[in-house]
């Protein structure tokens, strides 16, 4: 018979048993308790950073009870479960985000406040977890957030990296400096540490709320040789080379106001074995701590690009090796149902976010024919109705290629099965378009050259159910340009649309709780009920036309500024005028971005201001422009635009003549915690790349939620927010993506001397040239890219661009109206809630339903 479950006396595991204890007695208690053993620190010496840990792992208690629920409802009730494979996460700070998902927020405030804290400092002390680079994954973030929060069976899967994103510092000279950061442990890498030894070896294990599981490791193999069998299976063996182990540590994702709580599983990579005994043996100590070392290595850090690829082996075996060990947990749970995996497309979709994890699709083929001996077509079926490929970015630089003879020697078999999904994949395209050399050679996974690529678009493409872009006109370009052969062989339907959204919680109520407590009030409608349904914000429409509330709105927004201010003077010693209005650019660094055109507007008005009279000045509204964001390392052209703004800050700052009317912030260091504090404080913000190169942007929505207007260019995100708020709400300037490729062909083949083309540019450069934000030589590289091809149209846009900037002023001017903009905006944003983008996942491409988990306890019973 079955054996006796609970063991032992069920009354003693009933009375033992402890739920969420949501009263501040019982919170205060649990903080306290871990202090106390957890810690092993004393009440005497306290400081903020332990009263962090302490409620973090009180917390985490919180979170692990509602995981452990969720995870078995989910076991017994066996869903269709959906996977999100990125390589980044950019997840930023927990704790404030738990509480506020919990509701627990109040009570955390009033026990930490009991024991002597502030809440503000204590939630100040969490690092950001900065596993990503910027939108990709900040928007992984978004989506687990709005998965658990959907209560849909979703889980993510990752890279544990011990350094994530690079700590940017501002040298002197105004030059880019990159540290390590180093986010597990406490310490701080400008300032030694005070604190004791022993918490910065236990730090890893509390922080954020993440588990290791030590127990769930899986073999992930490199390199060796892939032996065809000698029948007619189709199947191989791989065997040699290197084995390096894979350990999940657990990160606890809550959704908001619900139980259920998903789970998102990085993975570390270690040695087999400690060191290879063999080598060992014979006296090669060298060679065997080696080995320990490079297995170590896969997880230590990720790579800054965004929008380049550079090939490095390293990269490509972080990929295979997170893909390997996520594909192996995902057969596991699903052989643990007793299906035949033939259903495995019935109980697990796999989301690809950007091709960074293609090596999926010849992964799922490898593990279905040579180890469950499943034929090619069999394989093939399961694996093209499986995963579900997004696209990011067009940008030719950024689509991932690896070189063939890296990808034979890493990873063999692997080759040998994309040659064969390229051989059968031409094979069809020859049917149907007979002699057609042209397109075979166009459609193939592989590029000819010395050496030949692996194209991991195509590869993404022709092995998943479906294809999407992440905005209207990125997922239109997607159809018509890198994928319109394509489009034409597979038809249309299989290449959507999902337009990227944001997490209402993380940005609007946790970032900017004043307005979030406002919209409550005057909805008559608890925040649990609109922050989960964000259309409902449309009934603050009729709200503009109220004085009483448009000063209240208004006054958040003042209040925004002074929280950014004090920042700025705490951090970079600077006084901000809050009277002015604020203008905000924040994202990475990229020509295509366009922060050059932003920095030369600013240089432009500064020249038109030095130009005035006193009284003409004392017309004007003050400006303060912020600028943050981080350069890939090896961008040299992006790290020169950094220089300008801070030589450019640094001048007009200073000019008694402007400085009233115009100053400029480069904040260093930009994270996920310091957009939490710019984007609540802008009255505009910018997004203004070149027409057709931004896919989406998700920032234009985050300032738009939060009552901020909007300059940009007709692209990406920005065109849906348009719609949404009205073209009357936003400050469109700028060709037209259509535009682009005949400017292109113009610049190259015809080219018109800047002077003649765009003089108010013109002059910008050259003041810049001649030194007027010290030696000019210095700029000269990222000068000529606009005096040269300007291949990112500054000169085709840059007049539109400052008539933009004009009537942004002019529409200042009058008070009302602007606020009434500001609230029109914020009420129009319903869409872009990234609850709105996972249901459109869950239905249309994954055909996922939703969970909820008790709230009562199945713990006894399983
Ligand atoms: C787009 N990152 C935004 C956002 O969809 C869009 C590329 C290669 C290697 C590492 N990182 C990358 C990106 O391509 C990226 O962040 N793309 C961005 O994705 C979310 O809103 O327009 O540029």
């Amino acid at each position: 018979g079955k054996p006796k479950w609970p063991r032992g006396d069920e009354k003693a595991w009933k009375e033992a048993m402890r739920d969420v204890d949501t009263d501040t007695p019982s919170i205060t208690r649990s903080i306290v308790s871990h202090v106390q053993t957890s810690l092993a620190r004393q009440a005497y010496n306290l400081d903020d950073f332990g009263a962090y840990q302490a409620a973090a792992l009180s917390v985490r208690d919180n979170l692990i009870l509602n995981w452990n629920e969720t995870q078995l409802g989910y076991t017994k009730r066996e869903p269709k479960r959906a996977y999100y494979l990125s390589l980044e996460f950019l997840m930023g700070r927990t704790l404030d985000n738990a509480l506020l998902n919990l509701g627990l927020k109040d009570q955390y405030k009033d026990g930490v406040k009991q024991l002597g804290f502030n809440m503000e400092d204590v939630l100040e002390q969490e690092r950001d977890a900065a596993l990503g680079n910027g939108g990709l994954g900040r928007l992984a973030a978004c989506y687990l957030d709005s998965s658990a929060s959907q209560e849909l069976p979703v889980w993510g899967y990752g890279l544990r990296y011990r350094y994530g994103i690079f700590q940017q510092l501002i040298s002197p000279e105004g030059n880019q400096l990159e540290a390590p950061d180093p986010w597990l442990e406490m310490q701080n890498p400008w300032e030694a540490s005070h604190l004791p030894v022993l918490q910065h070896a236990r730090l890893d294990i509390f922080l954020p709320p993440q588990l290791p599981r030590l127990d769930v490791t899986y073999e992930v193999r490199f390199y060796g040789n892939a032996d065809r069998l000698p029948d007619d299976s189709g199947r191989a063996l791989w065997h040699g080379g290197q084995e390096v182990l894979a350990v999940a540590y657990d990160v606890m994702i809550p959704g908001c106001y619900t139980r259920n709580t998903n789970n998102l599983r990085l993975w570390e990579s270690k040695p087999k074995r400690g060191f290879d005994l063999n080598s060992f043996n014979a006296g090669d100590y060298e060679r065997a701590v080696e080995s320990s070392n490079s297995a170590a290595a896969i997880t230590s850090v990720l790579y800054p690009n965004d929008h380049t690829t550079f090939g490095k082996e390293l990269r490509l075996k972080q990929q295979y090796f997170w893909t390997a060990a996520s594909l192996q947990d995902i057969l596991r749970r699903f052989k643990n149902m007793d299906k035949p995996i033939t259903d495995f497309p019935e109980y697990v979709s796999i989301q690809l976010n950007d091709t960074h994890p293609t090596l999926a699709i010849p992964e799922l083929m490898r593990i279905l024919i040579d180890e469950e001996e499943l034929s090619w077509n069999t394989a093939w079926h399961i694996v093209t109705n499986t995963f579900f490929y997004t696209n990011h970015t067009v940008l030719p630089e950024a689509l991932e290629k690896w070189p063939v003879p890296l990808m034979e020697h890493l990873l063999p078999r692997h080759m040998q099965i994309i040659y064969d999904i390229n051989l059968f994949f031409l094979q069809a395209v020859e049917r149907k378009y007979p002699g057609d050399r042209d397109r075979l050679g166009r459609m193939s996974l592989i590029e000819e050259g010395f050496p030949k690529h692996v194209r991991m678009a195509y590869l993404a493409c022709i092995g998943s159910r479906k294809v999407n872009g992440v905005a209207e006109l990125h997922s239109e370009l997607v159809r018509t340009t890198i994928l319109k052969d394509f489009v034409e062989f597979e038809g249309i339907s299989k290449f959507g649309n999902v337009t990227n959204g944001i997490t209402p919680r993380r940005w609007l109520d946790q970032c900017n709780p004043e307005l979030s407590a406002l919209i409550s009030k005057t909805l008559k409608l608890e925040k649990s009920v609109w922050l989960k349904d964000l259309y409902k914000l449309k009934d603050l429409l009729p709200f503009a036309e109220d004085p009483h509330f448009r000063k209240e709105w208004a006054a958040i927004k003042q209040r925004n500024k002074e929280r950014l201010a004090q920042h700025v003077k705490t951090f970079l010693g600077l006084e901000v005028n809050t009277k002015a209005m604020f203008d905000v650019q924040i994202k990475r660094l990229h020509e295509y971005k366009r922060q050059n055109l932003n920095i030369f507007g600013v240089i432009h008005r500064y020249l038109a201001i030095k130009k005035m009279t006193p009284e003409e000045r004392k017309k004007l509204n003050p400006r303060v422009v912020f600028f943050a964001g981080k350069a890939a390392p090896a961008y040299y052209i992006a790290k020169l635009t950094i220089r300008l703004i801070v030589n450019v800050a640094r001048v007009i700052n200073a000019d008694p003549d402007t400085k009233d009317y115009l100053s400029l912030y480069f904040l260093p260091d930009y994270s996920v915690s310091v957009a939490e504090i710019l984007i609540p404080a802008s009255d505009i913000s910018q997004h203004i790349s070149t027409a057709g190169t931004e896919a989406s942007g998700t920032s234009n929505m985050k300032f738009c939620l939060n009552g901020g207007l909007l300059v940009g260019t007709v692209d990406g995100a920005n065109i849906e927010i348009a719609e949404e708020v009205g073209e009357n709400n936003v400050f469109f300037f700028g060709h037209l993506a259509p535009a682009v490729e005949e400017l292109r062909y113009q610049h190259l083949y015809h080219p018109v001397p800047i002077e003649e083309k765009c003089p108010a540019l013109a002059n910008v450069l050259n003041q810049v040239s001649g030194g007027l934000f010290g030696d000019g030589s210095v700029y000269e590289p990222l000068l000529s890219t606009i005096r040269q091809g300007d291949y990112y149209l500054l000169s085709d846009d840059f007049d539109s661009y400052i008539a933009a900037l004009a009537m942004v002023d002019e529409a200042y001017l009058d008070n009302t109206e602007w606020v009434k903009k500001s609230i029109r905006t914020t009420a129009n944003m319903g869409k872009f809630s990234s609850d709105r983008a996972i249901n459109e996942y869950a239905e249309s491409y994954w055909n996922l339903e939703a969970i909820k988990v008790p709230t009562t306890s199945n713990f006894l019973t399983g």
